[in-house]
């Protein structure tokens, strides 16, 4: 990237995005990063650098708030995850579809050089392997949103290929991190579990015990997204959406693990309507593309994402 390129967070306010604005920033420069959001959001990222109210939906405020800073980058975060999407299923396909078409058009427009999607596991559905799924397999999503991000997926590798758009994408994993609270999802009892381990001691958990789900901790998922940014064009060679694994556990398994630092700590289930969109999705992901293209490595396994996770939460 040239050095100084200015660069706009969409969806600022959220679990990613907040994570997102506070590590561009550090390396970018407080002033380059604009982050935005239709919510205000918390006081690091509304005090730390620029920040403008917006919604990805109006494209007439888009335009303006990328020539008022001269934007070069844009980072695409809004969406409605999965578990929220389902109670609304024509506003997430709006928003999580037309909110790309966008930003998208602005870049074929010449008006962006570089854009960043995040598609997710959702992409897979019951007939995508279980086990280490690969790439490039059956995906048949049956949830709105996993429908929504391959579809975006197929709009991101299409305006790549006639129009040159330098759009990149990572499926996201669950993601955990104890910097902000995700809203929405179905793998959101990873992090939420962290808390309640904390407050009371106990959890009671929507997915079964062994529901096993591919995650990644926030520390690594930020740095695939800045990396696949940062790497030359020429090896980013899939631009649909790369798949890239963390770790993959289930909620007993990651209970065994907080009992560690929270002795007395107790998990029960009561699985609802989350456990049949989990079901769909594979339990582990194969990311040798992420890797063999552009150098692709996880850092953070079980052990250590809750070790990490627990001492920041006990400092926050
Ligand atoms: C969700 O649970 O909806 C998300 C995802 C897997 O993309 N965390």
């Amino acid at each position: 990237m040239a050095e100084k390129e200015r660069i706009l967070v969409i969806g600022a306010a959220g679990q990613v995005g907040t994570e997102l604005v506070l590590k561009l920033r550090e390396v970018f420069g407080e002033t380059n990063v604009i982050a935005s959001d239709i919510k205000t959001p918390g006081y690091e990222i509304f005090e730390g650098g620029p920040y403008e109210i917006l919604d990805v939906l109006d494209v007439k405020r888009v335009n303006h708030i990328v020539s008022k800073h001269g934007v070069k980058q844009v980072y695409l975060m809004a969406a409605f995850l999965s578990s929220t999407a389902e109670q609304n299923p024509g506003f997430a396909w709006n928003l999580n579809m037309n909110g790309l078409l966008n930003i998208l058009n602005m870049a074929r427009k010449e008006k962006i050089a570089k854009v960043f999607w995040p598609s997710s596991i959702a992409v897979f559905g019951p007939n995508s392997p279980k086990e280490k799924c690969l790439q490039f397999v059956v995906t048949e999503p049956n949830t709105v949103y996993g429908i929504s991000k391959l579809a975006g997926e197929r709009w991101c590798e299409y305006f790549f290929e006639k129009s040159k758009v330098d759009v990149r994408s990572v499926r996201y994993p669950g993601l955990i991190g104890y910097n902000s609270q995700p809203g929405g999802g179905t793998t959101d009892y990873a992090v939420h579990i962290f808390y309640q381990a904390i407050k009371k001691g106990s959890y009671e958990c929507y997915l079964k015990a062994d529901t096993a789900l591919p995650m990644m901790y926030m520390d690594d998922a930020i740095r695939a997204t800045i990396e696949i940014m940062e790497a030359p064009s020429e090896k980013v060679k899939i631009r649909s959406s790369y798949n890239v694994s963390g770790m993959s556990f289930s909620p007993s398994e990651l209970a065994i693990q907080i009992k560690k630092h929270v002795a007395q700590f107790e998990i029960s289930y009561k699985p609802d309507h989350r456990q049949q969109y989990a079901e769909t999705w594979p339990v582990s992901i194969d990311d040798s593309f992420a890797k063999n293209n552009w150098g692709w490595q996880a850092e953070f396994d079980l052990k250590k994402m809750t070790v990490d996770m627990m001492q920041n939460l006990k400092m926050i």
